[in-house]
């Protein structure tokens, strides 16, 4: 019988990945790569040392009170962790650990391509061409909304947030206007280029572009309805690669049809991997499959990351990026 610590991965991870925690570990893995019921996670709890959840497995208190777990450790592969229960983790002696840092360039890059891609017809001008609707050039053939110099309100400035901020200010010579419960002081923000705005309503009234870069937690939650798309400026554009639950999604579907809002560039929604049929209707959307961090070096960073995590805990140590 195996004496190693044995950890379950939710999910495939890059084989790369896979193979060194292998020389460590006994690894259980989800070889069918479908999000795991409740009862495998419950299963999982009772019988290895440490589990690796992705934001596909709702750990819900249900799935956590579990009586007398092994599982001592949930090293998440991401860093978004509202789908965990921290306080049920925490009551049953189960520390939680996130992915921070690896995935911001990525996450970052992604919302850029969002924000051309929405600005510039990328998606639809592709869609068209290979439909052979292009009958050739002309100048007034899908005409975009111009970024370089435009306003991005960023909502969230976290890692995420700066990383678009330096992206948006340095590149495209955006003005940046932001907004955070912890703002970065008027030195700070002067160094990095941005605004820090009075509140909600003041960013979505000034910024051309509004971009999501916060967690959901019961404050954030729908945090972007029906009366504050009223407030945004008529053909203004929503991003959101932070999560689906941070908008209603339903009043955005009615923003875009009445063309209040040009457009949206969405990564991420309420209730994954199901994408609103009337959203999936308007062709001024554009709608991407949760790739924000989907990279090969950042994947495979992710997975070193919860490596490291795992390692130093069960070597009895505080593991880097304990969040619960
Ligand atoms: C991850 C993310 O791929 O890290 C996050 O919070 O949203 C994604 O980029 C996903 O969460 C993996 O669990």
């Amino acid at each position: 019988m195996s004496s190693r610590t044995r950890i379950v991965l939710s999910r495939r991870w890059p084989g790369r990945i896979e193979a060194l925690l292998e020389e460590d570990y006994e690894v259980w893995r989800n070889d069918h790569d479908q999000p795991m019921s409740a009862a495998a996670m419950r299963q999982a709890l009772r019988r290895a040392d440490g589990f690796c959840p992705t934001v596909t497995d709702r750990m819900d208190a249900g799935v956590l009170r579990v009586p007398s777990p092994r599982t001592r450790i949930l090293a998440n592969f991401g860093v978004g962790f509202e789908h965990i229960d921290l306080d049920a983790a925490r009551r049953s002696g189960i520390v939680v650990t996130n992915t921070p840092d690896v995935l911001t360039d990525c996450t970052a890059d992604l919302t850029m391509a969002l924000i051309l891609a929405t600005a510039r017809g990328v998606a639809s001008g592709d869609r068209m061409l290979r439909a052979g609707d292009w009958a050739g050039w002309r100048p007034t053939h899908i005409p975009g909304v111009r970024v370089s110099g435009k306003t991005l309100g960023l909502v969230g400035f976290g890692r995420i947030g700066r990383a678009v901020a330096r992206r948006a200010g340095l590149g495209f010579g955006m003005r940046v206007r932001v907004l955070d419960p912890r703002p970065p002081a008027d030195e700070e923000a002067r160094d990095l280029g941005v605004e820090v705005c009075a509140d909600l309503d003041d960013l979505l009234e000034t910024s051309d572009f509004v971009s999501l870069h916060c967690p959901v937690t019961p404050k954030t939650e729908r945090m972007i309805g029906q009366s504050q798309f009223r407030r945004m400026r008529p053909g203004a554009i929503l991003i959101n690669t932070a999560r689906g639950a941070l908008v209603d999604e339903r009043a955005l579907a009615g923003a875009l049809r009445s063309k209040r809002l040009a457009a949206a560039g969405l990564d991420v929604y309420a209730r994954e991997p199901e994408v609103p049929a009337e959203l999936r209707e308007i062709g001024r959307v554009v709608l991407l499959p949760h790739l924000g961090s989907a990279t090969q070096e950042t994947r495979e960073a992710m997975g070193m990351r919860v490596k490291e995590n795992l390692d130093r805990f069960f070597a009895g140590e505080e593991p880097p990026d304990r969040v619960a």
